[in-house]
C-alpha cells in the first residue's frame, strides 16, 4: 500500500530520520516495505513569487484560506508518480473537521485500497472549489480543532498500518483490539483487562481466573469484561444502529465511491 501526503509540513512525516511515523509498528513496517509514505510539499507547487499556499478569505474575517492552484497542481503530481505502472488507482482524503467520523469500520474499509492520497489542509479551511473540484472523503478524528490536518493524518496512518498484514508482529494482534469485530459479533467492544507479572504487586492480585489455565473460561470471562466495560463506559457502542435520517453528508461512509473527483491531466 502506498500513501501519500500533501502537506506544508512534510518533515512531521519522516521516517529517517524518524518523526512520530518513523517509530513503533508504522517505523517497521515502513522499513519492511509493507508500506511506502511518501509526503509532498504542497508549497513546491505554488506558482507564485512567494511560494503562497494561502490567501485571505473573501468576505472577510479572521484566518487564512489554503489556495485552488498549489494543492490542485501537487495532487496531479503526486498522483502521476507511482512506482508501479500503471499508476495505482488513488483514493483522495482531506483531514477537516467537517468530514465523517473516523471508526474503525472505516480504517478497515481504507487498509484495502491500493493507494491514498492524504490532504493536511491548514489554516482556517481549504477553498471550497478546490474541495469540489478534488471530491475528496473528508474525514474528522473527532469533534475538536487542531491547527492541522498533519496530526489527524498520521492518527489515520497509524490506525491503517497496524491492519497490513505482517505489520503486527507475532505477539501482537489486532483482533482483540478495542473496536474489532468479527463477523460473528459485528458490535465493537472495549477491550478487556490486561495483567502481567508479578502475581502479586504491593497487595494487588490478578484475577484468579487467568491463572486458572481453563481457556474456554478465560475466553468468556474476557468477553464479559469487554461487554461490561464497553456499557460502563461506552454505552453509545452497544445502542442500536441509528434510525435517524440518512446524513446529508456528501460522503456517508464506508460506502463511498473511492473518488469521484475530476480525473486530473
Ligand atoms: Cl481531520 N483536522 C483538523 N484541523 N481538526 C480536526 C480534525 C481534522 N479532526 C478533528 N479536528
Amino acid at each position: 500500500m502506498r500513501i501519500d501526503i500533501l502537506t506544508t509540513f512534510p518533515e512531521m512525516f519522516a521516517i529517517q530520520p524518524p518523526a512520530a511515523l518513523g517509530v513503533s509498528i508504522p517505523g517497521r513496517a515502513a522499513r519492511a516495505g509493507l508500506v511506502e509514505i511518501v509526503a509532498t510539499n504542497i508549497r513546491d507547487f505554488a506558482a507564485n513569487k512567494h511560494q503562497k499556499t494561502d490567501d485571505r478569505p473573501f468576505g472577510g474575517g479572521p484566518g487564512m484560506v489554503m489556495m485552488c492552484q498549489p494543492l490542485w497542481d501537487a495532487v496531479a503530481h503526486a498522483e502521476a508518480a507511482d512506482t508501479v505502472s500503471p499508476p495505482r488507482p488513488c483514493t483522495r482524503i482531506l483531514l477537516t473537521p467537517q468530514g465523517v467520523p473516523l471508526t474503525q469500520r472505516l480504517v478497515e474499509d481504507l487498509a484495502t485500497r491500493p493507494r491514498l492520497l492524504l490532504i493536511a489542509g491548514h489554516y482556517e479551511g481549504v477553498d471550497e472549489r478546490v474541495i469540489e473540484r478534488l471530491a475528496p472523503l473528508e474525514i474528522s478524528i473527532g469533534d475538536y480543532v487542531l491547527s492541522g490536518g498533519e496530526l489527524a493524518a498520521m492518527v489515520l496512518i497509524d490506525a491503517l498500518v497496524r491492519l497490513i498484514p505482517g505489520a503486527l508482529g507475532d505477539e501482537e494482534s489486532s483482533l482483540a483490539d478495542s473496536f474489532s469485530t468479527t463477523p460473528q459479533d459485528p458490535r465493537p467492544l472495549l477491550d478487556c483487562p490486561h495483567y502481567t507479572r508479578p502475581r502479586d504487586w504491593e497487595g494487588a492480585s490478578v484475577p484468579e481466573i487467568l491463572l486458572s489455565g481453563d481457556h474456554a473460561r478465560i475466553a468468556r470471562w474476557r468477553l464479559e469484561q469487554r461487554l461490561a466495560r464497553t456499557q460502563a463506559r461506552r454505552p453509545d457502542l452497544l445502542a442500536p444502529w441509528p434510525t435517524a435520517a440518512p446524513s446529508s453528508h456528501p460522503n456517508p461512509g464506508v460506502e463511498s465511491p473511492v473518488s469521484d473527483g475530476e480525473a486530473l491531466p
